[in-house]
């Protein structure tokens, strides 16, 4: 039996190359080696307010950069977390184990609700969303960028609580970080992580932008005022330009350092956008061809849920035996 593997994106915007270099280019590499299921959370997507049909669009646009990622749903199911009642009904049963001081403790709660009026509680509750999300289907690994850590930790916390509470039910999942690419930082600003929702034309570079509005974003990237790369005296700005190379490139430190040491930074940057843009390339095509058939799209999301909904459903079951709670 192969380790299982568990992993998801919000249909939120559009997919920048931080989501590509912290999440599914691992994920695609992983797929030989790792019984996999790749999820387009919606439900966490709601948790602040979503133009309906737009929804609709991106949850349908993210699958089909899943599969132009590489993402074969032969061998892994990409599934929409609507399509699974199990995990709205799973999150309920860990809500009534997890203290509200674990939630108000999330970094990303924080953040995102000091930029809201009025905040909903699924915002709160997102991160139990998460742990029903891969503790539905007993993963065993999570490949993850680094600003959902924290998330997996207290998905942990939650699993911990619950196999104290009511016996041995639920897998421990391990957390995947990548060696390069965990944290890809926004262009215009380097001090905050990229982001589907920063608004901003020079933040994030989406993956189905064209080359030429590549290399333009690059260009404007911010560095800082020394000449060129010095790395015993480097910006953040400038290290976000190497991390993005290199986890383009594949390229060891040794021979970044060796090439790119005292390059003057319009250099730099003219060699960063051309690795993304020739990275992205395989990817762009694919989508082209993806897309100009929905019904198949569509038909990979059915038969995904339909795959994966006896995994969810006997865990609900057994969860609900272990709570006590008449199943029938
Ligand atoms: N900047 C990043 N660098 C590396 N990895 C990143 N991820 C996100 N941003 C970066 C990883 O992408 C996966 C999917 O993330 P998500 O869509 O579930 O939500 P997020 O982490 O909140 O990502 P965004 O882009 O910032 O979305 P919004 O703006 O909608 O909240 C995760 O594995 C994440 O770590």
């Amino acid at each position: 039996m192969k380790p299982r593997v568990l992993s998801g994106i919000q249909p939120t915007g559009s997919l920048h190359i931080g989501n590509y270099l912290g999440a599914l280019k691992h994920w695609v590499q992983m797929q030989p080696d790792y019984e996999s299921i790749f999820l387009i959370v919606d439900l966490h997507a709601i948790t602040l307010y979503q133009e309906p049909a737009e929804l609709l669009k991106k949850i349908e646009q993210t699958a089909a950069i899943f599969l132009a990622a590489g993402i074969d749903p032969k061998q892994s199911p990409v599934v929409v977390q609507s399509l699974v009642p199990g995990h709205a009904e799973l999150t309920w049963l860990l809500t009534c184990t997890t203290p509200v001081g674990w939630l108000e403790r999330m970094t990303q709660y924080k953040d995102k609700s000091s930029k809201q009026e009025s905040i909903g509680d699924g915002l709160l509750q997102y991160p139990v969303l998460m742990a029903a999300d891969i503790l539905i289907y007993q993963a065993n690994v999570v490949p993850v960028g680094d600003d959902q850590s924290q998330h997996l930790e207290l998905t942990r916390d939650i699993a911990q609580r619950f196999n104290a509470l009511y016996g041995d039910t639920f897998v421990m999942p391990a957390t995947k970080l990548p060696t390069v690419g965990a944290r890809i930082m926004g262009l215009d600003d380097p001090a905050k992580k990229m982001s589907k929702s920063t608004e901003g034309p020079g933040h994030a570079i989406s993956l189905l932008d064209p080359p030429s509005v590549i290399r333009k974003k690059i260009m404007r990237a911010t560095t800082d005022s020394l000449p060129g790369v010095d790395y015993d005296d480097m910006g953040a700005g400038v290290a976000n330009l190497l991390t993005i190379h290199q986890a383009f490139s594949g390229w060891t430190d040794d021979q970044m350092k060796a090439h790119f040491a005292g390059m003057r930074y319009g250099d730099l940057k003219k060699q960063v956008a051309e690795a993304v843009v020739a990275g992205l390339e395989p990817l762009q095509a694919r989508y082209a061809e993806i897309t100009a058939d929905p019904a198949y799209l569509r038909s990979v999301l059915r038969e995904s849920a339909q795959r994966v909904m006896p995994i969810a459903e006997a865990t609900v079951r057994l969860v609900k035996q272990r709570m006590g709670v008449y199943v029938g």
